[in-house]
């Protein structure tokens, strides 16, 4: 007599989270004239002429504007790449980078 053999096909999914993404903050300040900064999205972030200048116009408004969402390395380059050229013109721009939730 023959033995039945069964297998179980029910895949096993590794439970791995999903590195999280890292957000990208641009926030205002009343020194870095708003070419500059426009010309620094355009730069670092590839962004065209009209989403660099929602970007700056809200980040002048507001305070502070979510520039994009990045892999935390990237993001943390990206955020580094801004504010160190505003640095370089002795502007006081700031970028930085906070988990998304
Ligand atoms: N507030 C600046 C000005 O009036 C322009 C500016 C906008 C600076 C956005 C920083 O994140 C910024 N010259």
């Amino acid at each position: 007599m023959s033995k039945t053999v069964t297998k179980n096909r029910t895949k096993v999914e590794p439970k791995v989270d999903r590195p999280r993404l890292h957000k990208v903050l641009l926030f205002n300040d009343d020194y870095t004239p708003r070419d500059f900064v426009v010309g620094v999205l355009k730069a670092v972030f590839r962004m065209t002429e009209s989403q660099a200048l929602g970007v700056m116009i809200t980040a002048h408004k507001k305070g502070v504007c979510v520039v994009g969402v990045f892999a935390k390395d990237v993001a943390e380059t990206k955020a580094a790449r801004g504010t160190e050229a505003g640095a370089t013109r002795g502007y006081p721009l700031r970028f930085d980078t906070e988990p998304e939730e």
